[in-house]
């Protein structure tokens, strides 16, 4: 199976917290789609789209290289991947279409319960743990403090625990994960949704079309919501 070029490109992520409300949203907008095999493309029955589901970390990515025409992703993961292609020389151009209803969450700082936390100034010097280095350098800045980062992509509220941090700087929703590691939400520093982005490539007509009939369609869906 390969992508066709005239057919609507959407990158979605495959396995996570954003794929049921995704294709919940594709399905209610009237895409049908048969998700049942594990591909890595899947083919609407009924609309010209393709879908390509991969991590959410590589949607921002493969919009901003054009490879796919939108994408759902956190705003919190588009927002680090911007800092960082930026700080690598490489394009991060695209556009939002619509903030979406579904993914809340924060990013916030944490300390151990027993930590004397007075502010941000209190991480002076310190390992903060985090799988959202720029995000959090942004915010350490605005500051004026200086840390040093630990880069996890996973566990990272362990590791305060496991002596590999000071303070950890992660998702957060409900707060059971911090409080299950004895760790205080001290500072938010960004707030996130999943967003639907676009490619900031010229797009066909004909494509352009498609977009124009699944915009108003997934606007309903939310009003609906609300
Ligand atoms: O495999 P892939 O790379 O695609 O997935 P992933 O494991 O990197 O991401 P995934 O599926 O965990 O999350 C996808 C997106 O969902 C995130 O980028 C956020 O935009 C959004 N989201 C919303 C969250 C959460 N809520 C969330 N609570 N992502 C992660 N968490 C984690 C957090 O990291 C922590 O471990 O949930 C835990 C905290 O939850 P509470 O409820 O205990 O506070
Ligand atoms: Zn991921």
């Amino acid at each position: 199976m390969t992508l066709d070029q005239n057919r609507l490109r959407i990158a979605l992520q495959k396995s996570g917290r954003l794929s049921t409300d995704c294709q919940q949203l594709l399905k209610g907008c009237g895409v049908k789609l048969n998700l049942r095999e594990q591909r890595l493309i899947a083919h609407a029955e009924n609309m010209p789209i393709d879908l390509l589901r991969v991590r959410d970390d590589d949607i921002p990515g493969l919009v901003m290289d054009g490879v796919v025409d939108l994408g759902i992703v956190g705003e919190n993961v588009l927002e680090e991947t911007v800092m960082e292609r930026q700080a690598t020389g490489q394009s991060a151009e695209y556009s939002v279409l619509k903030r979406l209803d579904f993914g809340g969450c924060r990013l916030s700082l944490a300390v151990a319960e027993e930590f004397d936390y007075q502010g941000p100034k209190s991480l002076e010097g310190k390992r903060i743990a985090t799988s959202y280095p720029w995000l959090l350098k942004r915010y350490m800045d605005s500051q004026g403090v200086k840390f040093k980062s630990v880069m996890l992509n996973g566990s990272v509220e362990v590791a305060p625990r496991a002596g590999l941090a000071d303070a950890i700087c992660d998702l957060v929703s409900t707060g059971a994960t911090l409080e299950a590691n004895g760790l205080v939400e001290t500072d938010v520093i960004y707030r996130s949704k999943a967003v639907l982005i676009q490619s900031a490539n010229p797009l066909a007509a004909s494509k352009q079309k498609v977009i124009d009939k699944l915009l108003p369609r997934i606007q309903g869906l939310q009003q609906a919501r609300e």
